[in-house]
């Protein structure tokens, strides 16, 4: 993070910041910006110069789960013409500002803080750190690890929620750090009496009846193409109006395509209603979904990425485009074989033998 300086630099010289995050906001976007805000808050403000600090997103609704961090936080109130500072969170490029693209550009000053490899370094100063599971673990390192700002505990627990959330309770998308940040989130909240297994718990443990129902109708419309390797579902309008669910409860089953055995890239096309295909891609053995979606409009990590497409009339035609696409980059990466952990743990065991040389 080599221009990691350079943002206290700018928060410093700012008094007026607009925090942007991305469209139709996940739990993320939410902590991330939440979290920043109170932290400059809490950190920059002088009894001589207070910060004014607005968070916008260009989001119809939340997911209802996210309330908890949301609390009496305002979002999308514009009390300035023309911020000192924009800063976008969690965002791959300017598109995913959506309306809000508008105060960035008019911004005297603007930082970028995100965890996509795809970032399109937008900004003035760029803080893309592909190798942490979120913008909310950025954040904890940047802010309060490396440079030690006051933080209270239930900060960190809005951090948490969009660290368990972004790796699907820690299962994918881990960074190197992200295990030992989780532990020091533990320590340090649970020294104020917060027990983060409850956050947990409330993200992960918590399916309603209708998210069930969601589910069997999902699984009913699973298909695999290109010898099984692919796995295939939709969500149409009816199905949520059948089991009086929303886009909020698809959250996570996607998951139940790539966790089939020989798939390697699992997909899902979400009908929003609004003749708009929501397509969320996972994949394992090293397939870069990212580069996938990045072809199809969308953006993403290795194991998820997503794009949108407006073509619902044209269903068939976008559904053989990617599975083109797909097929293509299983070749570029099947030098690895489905669960093959032999060479895995032969490379272990030498690793073993130098280290025991070495003592
Ligand atoms: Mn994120």
């Amino acid at each position: 993070m080599e221009s990691s300086l350079n943002c206290f630099i700018q928060i410093k010289n700012a008094q007026r910041i607009a925090i942007i995050t991305h469209k139709n906001a996940d739990t993320d976007a939410l902590a991330s910006s939440i979290s920043l805000k109170r932290i400059i808050k809490d950190n920059f403000e002088k009894p001589e110069k207070k910060y004014v600090v607005d968070i916008f997103t260009d989001s119809i609704e939340f997911n209802k789960k996210d309330d908890y961090i949301i609390q009496n936080d305002e979002f999308n109130k514009q009390t300035c013409d023309n911020y000192d500072l924009a800063i976008a969170l969690d965002c791959t490029n300017r598109d995913r500002m959506g309306i809000y693209d508008k105060i960035f550009k008019k911004a005297t000053d603007t930082l970028n803080i995100d965890h996509h490899s795809t970032n399109d370094r937008f900004a003035k100063n760029n803080i893309i750190a592909s190798n942490c599971s979120s913008t909310s673990e950025i954040i904890f390192i940047l802010f309060i690890q490396i440079n030690k700002l006051k933080c209270s505990a239930g900060t960190m627990s809005v951090i948490y929620s969009g660290i368990i959330t972004d790796t699907n309770n820690l299962s994918q998308n881990m960074g190197p750090k992200t295990f030992d940040v989780i532990n020091i989130l533990n320590k340090l909240t649970a020294k104020e009496g917060i027990e983060l297994e409850q956050v947990r718990n409330y993200y992960f443990k918590s399916n309603t009846k209708e998210q069930n129902a969601l589910l069997a109708h999902a699984l009913s419309s699973l298909v695999y193409s290109d010898d099984g390797k692919i796995a295939i579902m939709k969500i149409e309008k009816e199905d949520f109006e059948k089991t009086n669910t929303t886009m909020n409860d698809t959250l996570g089953i996607v998951d139940y395509a790539i966790n089939t055995q020989g798939v390697e890239i699992g997909i899902i096309f979400i009908n929003q209603g609004d003749d708009t295909y929501h397509v969320s891609l996972r994949s394992k053995n090293n397939i870069n979904v990212g580069i996938i979606a990045q072809q199809m409009g969308g953006g993403g990590h290795t194991k998820i990425a997503a794009f949108q497409t407006k073509q619902s009339d044209n269903f068939k035609y976008i559904r053989t485009k990617l599975i083109d696409i797909c097929e293509k980059e299983i070749i570029k990466t099947s030098d690895l074989e489905d669960g093959d952990l032999t060479n895995l743990f032969s490379d272990m065991f030498a690793e073993d033998q130098k280290n025991d040389d070495n003592k």
